[in-house]
Formats: C-alpha cells, structure tokens, sequence
C-alpha cells in the first residue's frame, strides 16, 4: 500500500511537473505534516471557513436532525477526526449507524476509536478509500435511509465537472431515499478571501511549501523552499481563490529521479478553492440529478450548508 500510494505520487508529480502550465491535485498538501498544518491554518485570524461552519452546525443542527428518519445511516465523505460530525450526531439520536470514509486509515480508526466510547448504541462501519473513487456501503444498512454529510468546502476544491461527477456517484452510493448535508464556502469580498488564503503568520505560504517539502522527503526531491513565493489570489473568471507556488528565479530542480526546469516566474498550481452562490450551487445541484431543498447561511463572513434531495421521486 505504502509503495503504491508512492508510486502514484511519484507519476503524479511527473506528469505535474511536465505539465505546461505546471498543476497538481491539492490531494497532495495531506501527509501527516500537511494535515497538522491545515489544522494550524484553522485556527488563523484570517481563516474564517471552519469555525465559521462549525459554529453555523452547531446553530442549525436541531433543523437538520428534524429531518433525519429514524433509523438513517449517516454517510460522511472525508470524514478525517469526524469532529463536525458529533454535532449531528449529539443532534439526532436516532442515526442508527454512522460509514466515515476516509482515505487515511489511520486517521479513521483514531475517529472510530473515540465514536465507539462516546456513542456506545451507534453502530459504527467505517470504509477506508478515497471517496471520488466508486464505493459501496456494508450490507448492514443497504435498507436503511441515508443522510451523506460533506462538510468542510472540500467540493470547493473541484473543478465544477469533477463536482458534478462526485454529486451523481454520491447520489449512486446513497440511493433514492437520501438526503445530502453539504457544506461551501461563499462568494465574498476579495480581500477577506485572499487574506484567509494568506495569512500574516504565514502558516498557509507553509502548507503550500509543504508539498514541496514533501516531494523532497518521500521522493528524493532536492526543492529549495525559499526558491518559490506563495501566491495566493482570486480568480473572477471561476469564482475562486487559487493557491500556486511561484518560482523567483530560473533553475532546475530535480524529483523522482528527473530533472525538471522553472522559468523566473513560473508557477506551480497547486489548489483551486471554488466559492458559491446559492444559485451557482443550486445550479451545480440541478446539473448532478439533485435539488437544493434548503439552504443555512452563517453571518459574514458568509458560509453556506446546503440541504439536497435527489430529484427523481423515490420509487418504492
Ligand atoms: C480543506 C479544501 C476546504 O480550500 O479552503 C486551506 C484547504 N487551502 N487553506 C480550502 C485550504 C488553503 C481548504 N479545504
């Protein structure tokens, strides 16, 4: 497993870097360092997303949890520490079971850990993979309803195709009789998105950096950090905030065993962050098979929980 996830880093960062102009999946920002980072940027000033969704959570998990039939499985796709989780689950006590996916199995079996001592009657069936690929839930809750839960704006970071290809796979994982809780990031002022994008700390220049970081460590890469600058900045044309690392000047930098050329200037695409409307979600919703049935909105700065059910009528 370990050589293979290297493998398909290695032919990753390959086809990246030979790529004109140079792009790679933010997938890549989660070793265990990246993660530890992203949990920094957490808890920035300038980083408002996630408290900004907890807090929204917290506020509305009671109109969520009225909702929820009796007996419904909880599907969360990327769950990671399952902390937002907890609180629909504090919520609504009568999920029945709860399917974290996630593609650190690691970090899985923490979260599995801790929900068996706190949730001692839920019944737990944790799937380690990674959730845009297809999946299949334990037979145990094929008849149950299912609640898919999303938090986080991780859709934000797909391009809108590839977030319409996730809405109809989860739609094929959940079944007719389902709901879908997603959480998204909001259109806002420029400057309050590109300073959540890069904070005075410098914590997000590092988690950016940290991809090539490391590229050196797992691939034998010889990248010079102070080399590159961290840009981030917003992007009209798409509706997002986009992170790359730009070369200061040219050289050649070697990974995986190849060398590979930077002009002075140069970037290297590293994240796009989409943000939405609640018509462009809508949109998007529609376009995937879904329905927006209702929608939370935090105060500013504004993030957005989003409530979908699936447009065809359920056949019974
Ligand atoms: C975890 C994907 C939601 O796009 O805002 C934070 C990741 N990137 N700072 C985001 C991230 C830069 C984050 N998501």
């Amino acid at each position: 497993m370990e050589v293979a996830d290297n493998r398909e880093f290695a032919a990753d960062v390959i086809a990246a870097l030979s790529a004109r102009p140079k792009s790679i999946s933010p997938k890549y920002f989660y070793d265990a360092v990246g993660s530890d980072l992203f949990e920094a940027i957490c808890v920035t000033p300038e980083y408002y997303p996630t408290r900004t969704e907890t807090s929204l959570l917290r506020s509305i998990a009671a109109e969520i949890a009225a909702g929820i039939p009796d007996g419904g499985v909880l599907v969360e796709f990327g769950s990671g520490a399952s902390d937002k989780t907890r609180l629909l689950l504090d919520a609504a006590p009568q999920i029945a079971a709860y399917v974290p996916i996630d593609i650190s199995a690691d970090a899985l079996a923490k979260a599995v850990e801790r929900l068996t001592a706190d949730y001692p009657h839920l019944l737990l069936a944790p799937l380690a993979g990674d959730f845009t690929a297809e999946l299949s839930l334990p037979t145990a809750v094929a008849q149950l309803p299912k609640i898919g839960f999303f938090p986080g704006s991780t859709i934000g970071n797909f391009l809108p195709e590839q977030a319409v290809e996730f809405l109809r796979s989860a739609y094929h994982l959940l079944g007719s009789d389902c709901m879908l809780i997603i959480g998204a990031d909001v259109v806002k002022d420029e400057a309050i998105l590109v300073a959540a994008y890069d904070d005075a700390q410098g914590v997000t220049a590092q988690f950016n950096k940290n991809l090539l970081a490391r590229i050196n460590r797992e691939l034998g890469g010889d990248f010079d950090l102070d080399a590159f600058d961290h840009v981030a900045r917003w992007n009209p044309a798409f509706n997002r905030m986009e992170m790359h690392l730009v070369s200061r000047v040219g050289q050649i930098v070697n990974a995986a065993g190849l060398p590979f050329t930077f002009k002075a200037g140069e970037s290297l695409h590293t994240e796009n962050s989409h943000k939405f409307t609640r018509e462009s979600f809508e949109a998007l919703a529609n376009s995937a098979g879904w329905r927006l049935e209702r929608q939370w909105l935090s105060g500013a700065p504004e993030f957005a929980v989003f409530c979908l059910k699936p447009i065809q009528p359920e056949e019974s």
